[in-house]
């Protein structure tokens, strides 16, 4: 069989280039340490829920007698996204279907680096409980302005085990939603679940900054920690994705992306027809100039490769 070297994609939005670096929102917490890092994270709003790093993981559980309506909020203040730059945010998630108690996580933007702003004007994107002819659970996307809340996108699945990301795009000022149902494995591969312009209401400008937080509810009794409530593996990244650059050299296919970007590894996966399943490429990766360069044998069959960060 005839060998065909790659074809390069990105797991992230390629959109035009915003040379402007100012408020750029980089980090992560794989919440292993179980121990909040104030660094990263600012105070918990709390209203009967709590967010606690356990377990390797950051948990939402109710505190005290349940009120049928418990919340918390922690948000990340590390540095907030620009309005003049494309940024983005994800978070792994694990909402149970059973027992039903009204269980939600949500990811959220709001205007601002005012956490209580988020009671009025948010976007977010959240796997929750609902109740239809039995427990089931559903992704589900909302924009808030003025205290005004549409539902832009929902979907109902079997996964209790999923990934949410955020994207906002500096050049169209749109936010959007996307979920991936089996979370980190088979990598990220991102479903678009809705979006939306900023709302006017909003206020922003082109100096305002977007904040972004974590958050846990639940309505119906207690939630503890073998509940299984939780997030993990949170990501914030903003700026251009490299481009994956591939060329034949002699009999070897070498693969190159820039040294200057942010930090992204390669994948591949042998079909592109679903349900993809990217692997991290193991291969060593050399530096030559300002490229990091993988070279591959050619072999039989086909092969695609993607950066993801
Ligand atoms: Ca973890
Ligand atoms: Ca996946």
């Amino acid at each position: 069989m005839k060998t065909y070297p790659a074809i390069w994609i990105t797991t992230l939005m390629v959109t035009a280039l915003i040379a402007e670096c100012r408020a750029n929102i980089n980090g992560t917490d794989d919440f292993n340490d179980n121990s909040n890092d104030p660094a990263l994270w600012g105070a918990d709003l709390v209203a009967g829920g709590q967010l606690t790093e356990a377990n390797g993981r950051l948990e939402y559980t109710t505190s005290g007698v349940p009120t049928g309506n418990d919340v918390a909020v922690r948000p990340w203040i590390l540095n907030f996204g620009s309005s003049t730059q494309n940024w983005e945010i994800q978070i792994d998630v694990s909402v149970p279907q059973s027992p039903f108690k009204g269980i939600s996580l949500p990811l959220v933007v709001f205007p601002g680096t005012d956490l209580n702003m988020l009671f009025a004007n948010r976007f977010s994107v959240e796997l929750n409980q609902f109740q239809d002819n039995g427990n089931q659970l559903k992704f589900q996307s909302a924009v808030s302005a003025n205290s005004s809340e549409s539902v832009v996108g929902r979907v109902v699945t079997a996964s209790t085990t999923a990934a949410l990301r955020i994207a906002f795009d500096a050049n169209t000022k749109i936010l959007s939603a996307y979920y991936d149902e089996n979370g980190p494995v088979c990598g990220y591969s991102w479903t678009l679940l809705g979006a939306t312009n900023v709302p006017t209401a909003w206020n922003m400008t082109s100096s305002s900054v977007f904040g972004v937080a974590v958050a846990g509810s639940s309505q119906v009794g207690s939630v503890v920690s073998a509940d299984n409530v939780f997030g993990d593996n949170f990501f914030a990244t903003s700026g251009n994705n490299p481009k994956l650059n591939i060329a034949l050299i002699g009999s070897k296919v070498v693969l190159a992306w820039a040294t200057n970007g942010p930090a992204v590894h390669l994948e591949s996966t042998g079909l592109l027809t679903p349900s993809i399943c990217w692997q991290v490429v193991a291969d060593t990766v050399a530096v030559v100039s300002t490229n990091f360069t993988v070279t591959n044998t050619i072999s039989s069959g086909s092969a695609f490769f993607r950066l993801s960060r």
